[in-house]
């Protein structure tokens, strides 16, 4: 317990009621000891009333009951996806004015600072599951703008699974635990989920995404977003544009790789969001670009694809991308349950200016997200919660419900009326007007034609990714397919990617012993020819930098006080982080007698936590840290995960033991004394992806 929860005056946070004139947060400090719900102060928090010391116990206990009935009403229906969440505060700040883009004022006032709430989340995992699993993520924006909220709600993948929302529920059931066994849990690698996408060649390009890097990130602050659907944005002319979202991470994309992943799944399941979490509290905060891509709707009949269909994306040579602002994360979440789970985000929370088009899977959601907070929230009051209530006035006439937080006022509820001069009325200037899109046809349930290429593009992302990141997909694939028992399943899927690329297919019927097992899959349209598009690849377009990556250094009692200088000094001056990790947790000393503070105790921190790894022992340490499995296993895994590891002369025994090249190996350098130079910049590279043939 730190000092200020036992201090008895600040303990207590409570929440005044919005509306009523109180704050939202409101530090209890007059109240000078617990009290019940009711404001009746408790004499006694932990003995329940009962006859004699030994009981029976008293019904009559209101106080035990009160406590017990809240307790037991503590959860709620946690989200049906994206159950595993994680959010943070911000702001979002235009450029410039995009008045000839919209008339959103937020796009607009490049001097305000809009505030944002942003939740990150898995897809497919339950609440309680863990970060790196391999999945789509959420990307989920509020804006608190002047003219109410504003809700992006997007993924870190530019297309999705189906054309359709009426496939929804049969995706997210193919792809969530089989009911019959209730697992597995977090994971598409089961047959349901196979045989569903495999029935569903719309979900190809995206099962392309999934399985290649980017269905594991390194961090929630080296992940872009996308809005998916098109969009329209509207200008004071009255004039729209489609418009498709992303969002870019200042620090670059950057991916786990999958032995990572699966350990880490148990090294530190909330690897995600602790690092999110420790970045704003140490005041690097993360940023994006919000850009888009605007286009006319008769630009968007020359494509040759369906700018309606979320399963394309537009290639940014085709329509460049236009920077718009930027989001900064600057504040963490005082509490999880009160804002992180009881967000709700809609995509049909608008402002005027921006305005949706017919893509069938939008249209869907625009009735899913409410709906949802309804079973979830439990009230159509759910927009008085804190969290979701808008930062500028609204009012109207819709009137109580459950857990109805305001008191209005007044004899009137309708409008309407002529019993209240004052009230308020709609305002045709300043109100949201939906575009006037010229519809016309008949009443159908059919797919278009123009949706009909389910491989071209699913093509075109795998050739635009270098080789190390086509590897990955392959293997992924692989490995995906290997846990499905059906071999039929595996047949049909290894026919997709023969429509998509003969040598994917064959590389990953290889793997699982199918060669020329695939099932003869005719394309409705046969995938064309493309020019790769750059920007696809995450490897083609990385920053060569460290800033915002974690440095492991491996120290023990008087490891080289100079040499930790140095790494210090360079991380800070490349905005990266140094942690220590030790045989021991407690303080020891450096060379030079100081405290050794480390952060890490080794047994708990194996190196695949860190993006690069020093390795600077005692040389008197050295003997029997070779003999702990902890050390070799985190010098073994540095090296297999593709690390730049830097090491001293005295720590060649780990290596070794270890059985881990360490002469002339690329990306593994022996640091001269307090040299840390070239290690920084060979730590720029991210990985060693020349090393992967050898290790894997
Ligand atoms: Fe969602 N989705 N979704 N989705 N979605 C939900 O709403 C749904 C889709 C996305 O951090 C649910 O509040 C349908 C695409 C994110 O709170 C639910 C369809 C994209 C989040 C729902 C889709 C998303 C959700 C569950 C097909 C990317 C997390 C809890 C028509 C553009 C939001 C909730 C948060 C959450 C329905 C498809 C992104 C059930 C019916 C495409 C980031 O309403």
């Amino acid at each position: 317990m730190n000092k200020k929860s036992t201090s008895k005056k600040k303990s207590v946070r409570i929440m005044s009621q919005a509306g009523s004139g109180g704050e939202l947060h409101q530090s209890v400090s007059s109240n000078e000891c617990l009290t019940t719900n009711q404001g009746l102060p408790i004499a006694d928090n932990q003995n329940t009333l009962s006859i004699g010391p030994r009981g029976p116990q008293l019904l009559e206990d209101f106080i035990l009951r009160e406590k017990i009935t809240h307790f037991d009403h503590e959860r709620i229906p946690e989200r049906v996806v994206h159950a595993r969440g994680y959010a943070a505060h911000g702001y979002f700040q235009a450029y410039e004015g995009n008045s000839d883009l919209t008339q959103a004022a937020f796009l607009n006032t490049p001097q305000t600072k809009t505030p944002v709430f942003c939740r990150f989340s898995t897809v497919a995992g339950s609440a309680g599951s863990f970060d790196t699993a391999r999945d789509v993520r959420g990307f989920s924006v509020k804006f608190y703008t002047s003219q109410g909220n504003y809700d992006l709600v997007g993924n870190n993948i530019p297309v999705f699974f189906i054309q359709d929302a009426i496939k929804f529920p049969d995706l997210i059931h193919a792809v969530k635990p089989e009911p019959n066994k209730g697992f597995p849990q977090a994971q598409s690698a089961h047959d349901t989920f196979w045989d569903f996408v495999s029935l569903n060649s719309e979900a190809m390009h995206t099962l392309m995404w999934v399985m290649s890097d980017r269905g594991i990130p390194r961090s929630l602050r080296m992940m872009e977003g996308f809005g998916i659907h098109t969009f329209r944005m509207i200008n004071e002319r009255g004039e729209a544009k489609f418009v498709k979202f992303h969002w870019r991470p200042s620090l670059g994309t950057f991916s786990l790789i999958w032995d990572e992943a699966v350990k880490l799944g148990g090294a530190d399941p909330d690897f995600h969001r602790r690092d999110l979490f420790n970045a704003i509290a140490s005041g690097d905060f993360p940023e994006w670009e919000l850009s888009v891509q605007a286009f006319s709707e008769d630009e968007a009949n020359e494509f040759d694809f369906d700018v309606l269909d979320p399963t394309k994306l537009i290639p940014e040579e085709l329509v460049p991308l236009k920077p718009l602002g930027k989001m900064v994360l600057n504040r963490n979440i005082d509490n999880f349950f009160a804002e992180t789970e009881q967000v709700a985000f809609c995509p049909s929370h608008l402002v005027p200016g921006i305005d949706f088009s017919n893509d069938p899977l939008l249209q869907g959601r625009l009735f899913s997200y409410l709906d949802t907070q309804l079973s979830r929230l439990g009230s159509p009051n759910f927009h008085q919660i804190p969290i979701n209530q808008p930062k500028c006035p609204f009012a109207n006439f819709q009137r109580d419900g459950h857990m109805q937080m305001q008191v209005p006022n007044g004899q009137v509820a309708n409008d309407p009326n002529s019993l209240d001069d004052g009230s308020i009325r709609e305002n045709p200037t300043h109100g949201f007007h939906s575009y006037p899109a010229a519809e016309a046809g008949s009443k159908l349930r059919i797919r278009p034609e123009s949706f009909a290429d389910h491989y071209t593009q699913a093509k075109l992302f795998f050739t635009s990714l270098t080789e190390p990141e086509q590897r990955h997909l392959a293997n992924a694939f692989a490995f995906e397919l290997g846990k499905c028992n059906e071999a039929k399943i595996r047949r049909r899927m290894l026919g997709h990617l023969q429509n998509i690329d003969p040598t994917l297919a064959d590389v990953v019927g290889n793997k699982l012993g199918m060669s020329g097992q695939a099932e003869k899959l005719k394309p409705h349209v046969p995938c064309k020819e493309t020019q790769p598009s750059k920007p696809l690849s995450q490897y083609s377009v990385a920053p060569k930098s460290i800033a915002g990556k974690k440095i492991g250094v491996l120290v023990t009692n008087g490891s080289d006080a100079t040499l930790i200088a140095a790494i210090k000094k360079a991380a800070k001056a490349e905005q990266a982080t140094v942690e220590l990790i030790a045989p021991k947790i407690g303080t020891t000393e450096d060379s030079k007698g100081k405290e050794l503070h480390p952060d890490h105790f080794l047994d708990g921190a194996p190196s695949c936590m860190f993006d690069c790894v020093i390795i600077a022992p005692e040389s008197s340490q050295v003997p029997s840290l070779a003999e702990q499995a902890s050390a070799t296993d985190w010098v073994r895994d540095a090296y297999a995960h593709l690390k730049v590891v830097g090491f001293t002369a005295e720590s060649r025994p780990l290596f070794e033991k270890g059985s881990v090249p360490f002469d002339n190996e690329p990306g593994v350098l022996e640091l001269a004394k307090g040299k840390v130079d070239d290690f920084i910049e060979a730590a720029k590279m991210h990985r060693i992806w020349d090393r992967e043939s050898k290790v894997r």
